[in-house]
């Protein structure tokens, strides 16, 4: 186990406020969780599926109120509101402890307290850092042995540190109206109630490797992205890395894993898969932006991964998986979502757990935020340097979401100050990944809205500041919508593979290679640069989605300056500049 005192002092603390019947520290390894996965089958919490067909592979239904994240619920609790800023709920620290303890005491009176050490990051890296988890659900537990880097190597790389970040989860009856996602940055602390749902409970992902970690970022000079990472392999063997970052559930785990569209793959080019979810980028010795991922698997999106859509994602989740709230296929103990096949299952259980059969079906049988927790070394496409302590060196980020109309197909900022202002005036229609309503066109700068752990204005700032310290060596900033409909609301754009012919305009332009026009927003390819050999869609379509509508470019305008009114006297006058260039362009 280990010595460190500070960690002693925080359990014994903690055990005082929780009073669990018993005790296990989750640093055995590999026999400890078969154990645990046999416990959480014998007592239902889990499924076992087919062995030969998933061999293990689980399966877990939520309760029907805890299907997603919370962003209600979800609080940045500091000492001063100024920290956590308009956009963040914000309670003062002490007097949301001073709400929860009461929730939290005697929490775990009947239950094992699980002690969950992680590490966020390659085990032995000067960037790593080390989590502790305190759950009483073995469904934690073993998601988190997929998602990090979890047991007694990661309390043999804390050592005697203080330096660790403590989380608390109590299930409790997982009552909605009594639930709290809370992260005190200051403290190094993460507390979470009444859930049991992945992005609420896993702390290692959005609280601690988001949340907190943006606010490390931002003391330490570093950034934490909620951004896939991939690498593009030319047939000469060259590597070329980008990040991308997209809402929830708007496409990060697709493009990470996509398998280029045959005219790529016989000249050799290949798609290698650093991340998914989440960079924690730095400034490396050669004044490059470098990137690692600090996770060790993919919590995915369930609905919709199929053999053509991501073969990858789908090869990732054949063995030592999780599955969550999809449908179980009894014929054969296997799992179905909508979008895997076309051959629902006549003879389920739905995600609600209750029988369910394709035919007759009215209700979805997978939850639409349905999920899947894969180890991320069986992803075929896998990076080598996954676990490379030093990470991939960026040479392009991009942004994105769903817009209907609005946004290009692909676009290049001016320069970094003009590709910060595009990430902080990123809008996306909202998906099942959160609880509220679907379809809603809603700001969500750098797809961090839900996730930046202070003051969203102190944020784009110190993407200004990082810009300033990368000077000429700053990735190239783009911003893609896959998402535009036509008339009848189908998608244009063929998407998933197919993206790789925009990314390949987008390394053009890295490498300055690719032809690009000045429009009002930025530079955009012409039609005929984008490759379209082998789709059936027209050069006249590629022009329709790389069409810039001024009018509603001008209603996005105003509602560029409505949003950033919320930062008032905080907004870096940098991107004040870019809007009004904006506007000026517009007219
Ligand atoms: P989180 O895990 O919530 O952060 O989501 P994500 O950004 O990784 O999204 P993911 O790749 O799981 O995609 C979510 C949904 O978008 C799935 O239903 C996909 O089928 C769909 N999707 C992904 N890429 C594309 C695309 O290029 N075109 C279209 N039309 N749909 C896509
Ligand atoms: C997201 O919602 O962006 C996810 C899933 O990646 S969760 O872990 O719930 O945050
Ligand atoms: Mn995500």
């Amino acid at each position: 186990m280990t010595n460190n005192p500070h960690v002693f002092k925080w359990i014994e603390e903690m055990k005082e406020l929780v009073k669990p019947d018993k005790v296990v520290w989750v640093t055995e390894g590999e026999e400890q969780i078969k154990a645990l996965r046999a416990e959480a089958v014998a007592t239902g919490l889990m499924e076992e599926l087919n062995q030969e067909k998933l061999p293990g592979c689980l399966l877990h239904r939520t309760k029907v109120n805890d299907v997603a994240r919370v962003e209600a619920r979800t609080f940045i609790c500091t000492t001063k509101k100024e920290m956590a800023g308009p956009t963040n709920n914000w309670v003062e620290k002490d007097e949301m402890y001073a709400r929860l303890r009461p929730l939290a005491d005697g929490a775990m009176k009947g239950r094992t307290m699980y002690v969950v050490p992680y590490c966020m990051g390659q085990i032995g890296s000067p960037f790593a850092k080390i989590g502790i988890e305190l759950t009483d659900s073995i469904y934690v537990v073993l998601n988190m042995e997929i998602m990090t880097r979890m047991g007694q190597k990661a309390l043999d790389q804390l050592g005697d540190s203080a330096d660790f970040v403590k989380g608390l989860h109590c299930s409790l009856d997982v009552d909605e109206e009594q639930r709290y996602i809370v992260q005190f940055p200051e403290d190094n602390a993460i507390w979470s109630l009444n859930s049991n749902y992945g992005g609420n409970v896993l702390q290692g992902k959005k609280c601690f490797a988001l949340r907190i970690a943006s606010w490390q970022g931002k003391e330490e000079g570093w950034m934490a992205e909620h951004m896939l990472i991939l690498g593009i392999e030319n047939p000469e063997g060259e590597i070329k890395y980008v990040t991308a970052a997209f809402p929830s559930a708007c496409g990060k785990t697709n493009l990470a894993m996509l398998i280029p569209p045959e005219l790529y793959q016989k000249k050799g080019y290949k798609v290698w898969c650093v991340g998914d979810d989440i960079a924690w980028l730095r400034i490396g010795k050669d004044g490059r932006l470098w990137a690692v991922n600090p996770e060790n698997g993919f919590f995915g999106v369930a609905p919709g991964t199929n053999a053509k859509s991501n073969p990858n994602a789908l090869a990732a989740t054949m063995k030592n998986t999780i599955f969550t709230n999809v449908a179980h296929n009894l014929d054969d103990n296997t799992v179905w979502w909508e979008g895997l096949d076309k051959n629902p299952p006549e003879n389920a259980i739905d995600w609600k757990g209750n029988p369910w059969s394709g035919s007759s079906a009215t209700e979805k049988a997978a939850h639409p935020n349905s999920r899947f927790t894969a180890p991320a070394k069986n992803c075929p496409c896998v990076s080598p340097k996954f676990d490379d302590p030093e990470g991939v060196p960026i040479s392009a980020m991009i942004f994105g979401g769903r817009r209907a109309k609005t946004a290009p197909l692909v676009y290049q900022s001016r320069d970094w100050k003009h590709g910060v202002f595009v990430g902080s005036t990123m809008a996306s229609e909202t998906t099942a990944a959160a609880a509220g309503a679907v379809g809603v066109v809603r700001r969500d700068p750098m797809a961090m809205l839900p996730f930046c752990g202070y003051h969203m204005a102190d944020y784009f700032q110190h993407w200004l500041d990082m810009g300033e310290k990368l000077g000429d060596k700053a990735p190239k900033i783009f911003n893609v919508n896959w998402f535009r409909t036509d008339d009848e609301g189908h998608f244009i754009w063929p998407g998933f593979g197919d993206n790789m012919r925009v990314l390949m305009w987008i390394l053009g332009r890295c490498a300055g290679e690719a032809d690009a026009v000045e429009t009002a927003i930025g530079y955009e390819p012409k039609p005929e640069d984008i490759n379209i050999e082998g789709l059936d869609i027209t050069k006249e379509t590629v022009a329709d989605l790389l069409s810039v509508d001024k009018e509603l470019w001008k209603t996005e305008a105003e509602g560029i300056r409505e949003f950033y009114q919320k930062f008032g006297e905080k907004l870096p006058k940098e991107l004040m500049a870019e809007l009004e260039k904006l506007e000026k362009n517009l007219e």
